[in-house]
C-alpha cells in the first residue's frame, strides 16, 4: 500500500469514527461533501466542450414487444485520439435506449458475450422478481469457469429473457449490471443505459419533445495511459469509500457540447456514477424546472437554482434556453468539485426557433399518499471489513423485512457516510430529513434517496406489483459490492 493509500484510509476512518484529529481530520473537513476517492487519469485530459453530445440510439424491437441485446466488448473512441474497450449492451456505452409504454409488456433477451457473468436490473422498474436482476440470478457466458456458484442463485447459460410488464407511470428508468460483488467494475466498464416509460398522461402535456428531449447520463471515469478505463483492484480497501474519476462523461462523451435552439428543452438527468455526487448548476446562471423525479412526473413543477444528484437518482427538468442571447454558452457545472470534475457539459444556444412547448402548472396525478402499516429502520454503516445494513453484510436469501403486498411502510434510513439508498420494486415519498421537512429536490415518488453522513431520512414506501424477493441497497457501487445490500420479501 502506498503512503497516499494509507492517508486516504486514515481520512476515511476519520469520517466514520470521529477520531480523525490532525491532518486526517482537516482532509475530511475539506471533503465533507465527497462520497468517494479520486482515481486520476494517466493520460492528458481531453479539452472540455469539444466533443459533440451523443444521444444513445433507440433500441428497435425484433417483433412487437420483443427486444434482443447482446452484451459484448467493443472499442470506442471516448477520449479523442485514443480508444477504450467498453463492455456494452449492444457494444455501446451507454447502451441503447429502450422506449417503453405503460400497458405494453416488453421482453428483452439479453445475450452475454462478455468474459464475466452479468445480471441486468431495470432501475425503477416494477418488475417480477425473476426479472429484477437479483445479484445471483446470473447470465453466464459460454466457457465461463469462475466460482460464482459459491453464492448459490440461478445461472442461465448465455441468454436470459427479462420480462417487463410495464404497468407503471411514465418515468426515466435506466438499466445496469447488478452482478454479485462486481457491479461497480462492470458498470464502470459501460454496462448501463436508459429505459424511458411513456404513457397517455404524459402524451397529453405540451412538454418539449423530439430533438428537444435529451436523456443525459452523467458519470465519471478515469483513463489509463493507453486509453483504457482505469479502475482499482476489485474491493481495494483504499477505495472503500467509492471510486471517482477525473473525467466527466455525458452519454459516454467527455464534457460534451450540444447546440440547442433558444427554446425549452427537456433534460432527463441521470447520475450513473459509481460514487460521485454532483451539485448541478447552470453557468452563467439559470434555473431548472423539475417536472419529474425517479419514478415519474410530479404533480406540479418545482423550480431549482441547483440540483444535488446522487448515484442512481434521476431529475426530469426543463431548461428554457430562450432566456439566453443567441450565441451564448450555457455550462452545466458541478459545484461539488473543483478542477476537472467541476464541469459537466455545455449547451451553445445556436439559433432562434419557434416554441409551442409549455410546462403546465398541473403535470400529473401521482398516486396519493398511503397510510403506513409499519415502521422499520435500516442503518447503513461501515464495519471493520465491509459496509453493512443493520450491522450485517449482505447475505443472499436472508430478508431483513417482509412487507405485505398492497401495503405501505415507513422506512427510516440512517447513515454514517454518503449512502444513496435504492429500493427495488417499491417507490417511495421522502417524508422527512432529520425530523424536518424534506429538501425541495426530494419531491415526488422516488426509488433512490441521497442519505448524507449522520442523517436520518424517513420514506413512505408502497409495495405494489409482485410478491417475492427484492432488495434494498446503497447505490454507491463500491459500497454495494462491499456488502451494503439486504433482501426483503414482499409477502
Ligand atoms: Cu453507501
Amino acid at each position: 500500500m502506498s503512503g497516499g493509500g494509507r492517508m486516504r484510509r486514515r481520512a476515511f476512518l476519520g469520517v466514520l469514527g470521529g477520531v480523525g484529529a490532525g491532518v486526517a481530520g482537516l482532509a475530511v473537513a475539506g471533503r465533507a461533501e465527497h462520497s468517494g476517492q479520486l482515481l486520476a487519469s494517466e493520460l492528458p485530459l481531453p479539452k472540455p466542450f469539444t466533443v459533440p453530445l451523443p444521444v444513445p440510439a433507440v433500441a428497435r424491437p425484433v417483433s412487437p414487444g420483443r427486444y434482443e441485446v447482446t452484451q459484448r466488448p467493443a472499442r470506442v473512441e471516448i477520449v479523442p485520439g485514443t480508444t477504450t474497450e467498453v463492455w456494452g449492451y449492444g457494444g455501446t456505452f451507454p447502451g441503447p435506449t429502450f422506449e417503453l409504454r405503460r400497458g405494453s409488456p416488453a421482453t428483452i433477451t439479453v445475450r452475454n458475450e462478455l468474459p464475466v457473468p452479468t445480471s441486468t436490473h431495470l432501475h425503477g422498474g416494477v418488475t417480477p422478481p425473476d426479472s429484477d436482476g437479483y445479484p445471483t440470478d446470473l447470465v453466464v457466458p459460454a466457457g465461463y469457469t469462475g466460482h460464482d456458484h459459491a453464492h448459490g442463485g440461478t445461472h442461465h447459460p448465455v441468454v436470459k429473457d427479462y420480462r417487463y410488464p410495464v404497468e407503471q407511470r411514465a418515468a426515466t428508468l435506466w438499466y445496469h449490471d447488478h452482478r454479485m460483488d462486481f457491479t461497480a467494475p462492470q458498470v464502470w466498464r459501460g454496462l448501463a443505459g436508459f429505459a424511458l416509460v411513456r404513457d397517455e398522461e404524459e402524451d397529453a402535456l405540451p412538454l418539449p419533445g423530439g430533438e428537444r428531449e435529451l436523456p443525459l447520463m452523467i458519470c465519471d471515469r478515469a483513463f489509463g495511459a493507453d486509453g483504457s478505463f482505469r479502475y482499482p483492484a476489485a474491493h481495494d480497501p483504499d477505495y472503500m469509500e467509492g471510486v471517482e474519476g477525473d473525467v466527466i462523461l455525458v452519454n459516454g462523451a467527455p464534457w460534451p457540447v450540444a447546440e440547442v435552439s433558444a427554446t425549452r428543452h427537456r433534460l432527463r438527468l441521470l447520475n450513473a456514477s459509481n460514487a460521485r455526487r454532483y451539485r448541478l448548476r447552470l453557468a452563467p446562471g439559470g434555473r431548472f424546472t423539475q417536472i419529474g423525479g425517479d419514478a415519474g412526473l410530479l404533480a406540479a413543477p418545482v423550480v431549482h437554482d441547483e440540483i444535488t444528484i446522487a448515484p442512481g437518482e434521476r431529475f426530469d427538468v426543463v431548461v428554457d434556453f430562450s432566456a439566453y442571447p443567441i450565441g451564448s454558452a450555457v455550462t452545466l457545472v458541478n459545484a461539488l468539485a473543483e478542477g476537472s470534475a467541476g464541469n459537466v457539459m455545455r449547451f451553445v444556444v445556436a439559433r432562434g426557433a419557434p416554441d409551442d412547448s409549455a410546462v403546465p402548472s398541473a403535470l400529473s396525478r401521482p398516486p396519493s399518499r398511503p397510510s403506513p402499516v409499519a415502521t422499520r429502520r435500516f442503518d447503513f454503516r461501515r464495519s471493520e471489513t465491509a459496509w453493512t445494513i443493520n450491522g450485517r453484510p449482505y447475505s443472499p436469501g436472508v430478508p431483513l423485512a417482509r412487507p405485505r403486498l398492497g401495503t405501505a411502510e415507513v422506512w427510516r434510513f440512517s447513515s454514517d457516510f454518503h449512502h444513496p439508498v435504492h429500493v427495488h420494486l417499491a417507490h417511495f415519498l421522502v417524508l422527512a430529513r432529520g425530523g424536518r421537512a424534506p429538501s425541495a429536490t426530494d419531491a415526488g415518488w422516488k426509488d433512490t434517496v441521497d442519505v448524507r453522513p449522520y442523517e436520518v431520512v424517513d420514506v413512505l414506501a408502497r409495495f405494489d406489483g409482485y410478491r417475492g424477493r427484492y432488495m434494498l441497497h446503497c447505490h454507491n457501487l463500491e459500497h454495494e459490492d462491499m456488502a451494503m445490500m439486504a433482501d426483503f420479501d414482499v409477502i
